[in-house]
Formats: structure tokens, C-alpha cells, sequence
């Protein structure tokens, strides 16, 4: 019997596109394949294997279509939510709804930035936040959901 893989769902919001073209002093020069190069590259190497689900948009209507349809049954949601971050709670109750582990994900530190970027709405909500390691925010999460996958299994043995 073949067995369906473990996902893990990646969401990115607004201007997230952009990265690797302009500002590379904030937000570095790795572009967001190369970020879906990257985890794709883990998830492959974690036994058994991860589905990456990987997906932008800029609007905030697409990524919650995407949670509804795409978030349950996931190991866990790692989420840039780009802007949304700060004034979302459709995004946030979306990401309530749906039930599966949030992790949200940013590759600045938006707590040494304008203080507007200080405030999370979805932070509440998500397991943790990871900020300020650039494409590593989004490795390290997806570390952290191998190993609950890992202790998962080890407590259904
Ligand atoms: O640091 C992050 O990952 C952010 O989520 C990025 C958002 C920002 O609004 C958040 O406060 C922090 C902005 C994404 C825009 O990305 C660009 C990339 C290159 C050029 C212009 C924008």
C-alpha cells in the first residue's frame, strides 16, 4: 500500500515575489525559489520524506482560499505573511480555523524595525514565531516541524 506523504504547507504574502530584486539590504538577495529550493532540498532529505507545499500571493483572499483548502491535513503551516502580519485577523481566523501548527516566519527582525512592524496578529495564534535569519527563519521552522513529526511517531510506537 503506498502511503500519502506528510505535506507541509508554505504560504508567502504580499510583495514576497519581489525578494532578490530590490532591497536586498533588508531582506537579503535569495529569491523565493531559492527559498523553495532550499526546503524543498530538506524535506527531501528527512526520512520519510516531506511534501513542500509552496505558494505567494498578494492578495490576502488567495491565502486564505489556500488555508481552507490546502491547511488541514498538513504537519504544519509556515507562514510569511508579508504586511498581513500586522492588521490581518481574516488571515488569523483562517489560520484558526483550519486547526494545523502555525509557524510564522520572517526574514527580517520585525521587532528592530519601524514600530509599526512590531505588532503580530497572527503571532497569538501560531506556535511560534521565527524572525531576522533570512531564509533560515524559513529552514529553522520547517526543522522544528520535522522534529514534532519525529516525536509524533516515536509516541505512536
Ligand atoms: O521580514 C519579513 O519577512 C516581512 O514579512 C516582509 C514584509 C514586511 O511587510 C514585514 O513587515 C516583514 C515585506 C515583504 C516585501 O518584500 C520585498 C522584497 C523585496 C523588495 C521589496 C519588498
Amino acid at each position: 500500500m503506498t502511503e500519502t506523504p506528510t505535506r507541509v504547507l508554505v504560504l508567502n504574502g504580499p510583495n514576497l515575489n519581489l525578494l532578490g530584486t530590490r532591497e536586498p539590504g533588508i531582506y537579503g538577495a535569495a529569491t523565493l525559489a531559492d527559498i523553495e529550493a532550499s526546503l524543498r532540498a530538506v524535506a527531501a532529505s528527512a526520512s520519510p520524506a516531506v511534501e513542500i507545499d509552496f505558494h505567494q500571493s498578494n492578495h490576502e483572499g488567495v491565502l486564505i482560499d489556500l488555508i481552507q483548502a490546502r491547511g488541514s491535513g498538513a504537519a504544519g503551516i509556515i507562514i510569511n505573511p508579508g504586511a498581513l502580519t500586522h492588521y490581518s485577523i481574516a488571515l488569523r481566523d483562517a489560520l484558526t480555523a483550519v486547526g494545523t501548527p502555525v509557524i510564522e516566519v520572517h526574514l527580517s527582525n520585525i521587532h528592530a524595525r519601524e514600530s509599526f512592524r512590531h505588532h503580530s496578529v497572527i503571532a497569538p495564534i501560531a506556535i511560534g514565531q521565527i524572525a531576522g535569519f533570512g531564509p533560515d527563519s524559513y529552514r529553522l521552522a520547517l526543522l522544528h516541524i520535522l522534529r514534532r513529526l519525529q516525536s509524533d511517531g516515536e509516541n505512536a510506537r
